[in-house]
């Protein structure tokens, strides 16, 4: 065997002297060395078997200092051999890495676990009640419309007849803004805003927001909301007017249903009159009030460029969560704005 065969050889196993009788053994390094890597299996286990075997004070190092008790002649093919399994080691520990690595660390994750329940939301229920009186003057025949709730006091009173010196136009009574102009406190300002726009025959339908400073009690909150109906047309009486108001009682609470109106006063509508209804609560029957109508005042047309000799009109604006309240049997209005999904989810 010349010298060549020998480095070629790398022998697995050299005896490096009787004094320290160590044997030194290649190939059942490596296995050994191989076995412990595939068992680290975390990151912190994969340091401490690099540490173990690669460290400047490892297995390798320590196996590297026997070679000066070697026989000369065995040294290269030990060099050799040590060279080739500690590049056996430094691959097999960057393979092991990666793929520690790209396994997520932390609690297990179980797949198999249900998902948790997904909070399904609904319409609150005022926005449900807009919705179903919408839906009763829709087929009644009248569009619905929106109108701003950031308004001017042209549309919010002069439009509507409401004289400057009058005391619905008071600052107590009315959210004004510093900027100018008022957040709106009747929805009776989109007859002026459709009637400025729209060229009669016209028959709209209105819901909103409106914003009074009232105090909060059972049935008085500072946002509440209006549903306002107008029709201008050629003679057009009170007889409409009130089979309007009682096609739609008999359509939301029940062929049952009547429709009362008392003489009253607004400055939009002459005649003027307050709309009860009467409906069932709890196996009795009630008048309830539910807001205001009339025949749309000849200063109103006139205010929108419409000649009242030609044109009439009747319109009404009832509250929405009063309608609401009773319907549903809510004893107190303020529960509709606490945001309490417990009451909520009722509707
Ligand atoms: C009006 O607002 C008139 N614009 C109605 C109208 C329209 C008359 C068209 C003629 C022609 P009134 O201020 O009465 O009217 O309000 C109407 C309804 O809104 C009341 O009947 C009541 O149901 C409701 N409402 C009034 N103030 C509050 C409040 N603070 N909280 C809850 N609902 C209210």
């Amino acid at each position: 065997m010349g010298r060549g065969d020998v480095m070629n050889a790398a022998p697995s196993m050299l005896r490096i002297s009787s004094a320290t009788s160590m044997t030194v053994d290649i190939d059942a390094t490596r296995t050994e060395a191989l076995e412990s890597l595939h068992s680290a299996d975390d990151a912190s286990g994969l340091e401490d078997w690099r540490i173990n075997w690669l460290g400047t004070k490892g297995r390798l190092k320590s196996m590297m200092g026997a070679m000066k008790d070697l026989d000369p002649s065995d040294r290269p093919a030990f060099g050799q051999g040590m060279n080739a399994l500690k590049a056996t080691l430094e691959e097999s520990f960057a393979e092991r890495k990666s793929a520690i690595d790209s396994v997520p660390q932390g609690p297990g994750i179980d797949v198999t676990e249900p998902g948790l329940p997904v909070g399904l939301g609904r319409q609150h229920i005022i926005s449900r009640t807009v919705a179903d009186i919408l839906d009763v003057f829709g087929r009644m025949g009248f569009t619905p419309v929106t109108g701003p709730e950031v308004e001017d006091e042209w549309h919010n009173f002069t439009a509507l007849n409401v004289p400057e010196a009058h005391p619905a136009r008071e600052p107590v009574d009315n959210f004004y803004l510093a900027a100018g102009g008022m957040l709106r406190s009747q929805t009776s300002t989109v007859q002026i805003r459709v009637l400025e726009e729209t060229p009669p025959p016209v028959r709209i339908v209105a819901a909103g927001r409106v914003y009074r400073p009232d105090t909060h009690d059972a049935t008085h909150f500072s946002m509440f909301h209006q549903v306002e109906g107008l029709l201008v047309d050629r003679d057009v009486t009170m007889v409409d007017l009130k089979s309007s108001l009682l096609g739609f009682a008999h359509a939301y609470f029940g062929p049952e249903a009547e429709v009362r109106m008392r003489p009253s006063f607004f400055p939009f509508t002459e005649p003027s009159a307050e709309v009860d209804m009467k409906m069932k609560i709890k196996d009795s029957w009630q008048w309830v009030e539910l807001g205001g109508c009339g025949m749309v005042d000849p200063n109103v047309l006139t205010a929108v460029g419409l000649d009242p000799e030609e044109w009439t009109g009747f319109a009404f604006g009832l509250g929405v969560e009063r309608i609401a309240m009773r319907k549903y049997g809510i004893a107190d209005i303020r529960w509709l704005y606490e945001n309490d999904a417990r009451f909520l989810r009722q509707f």
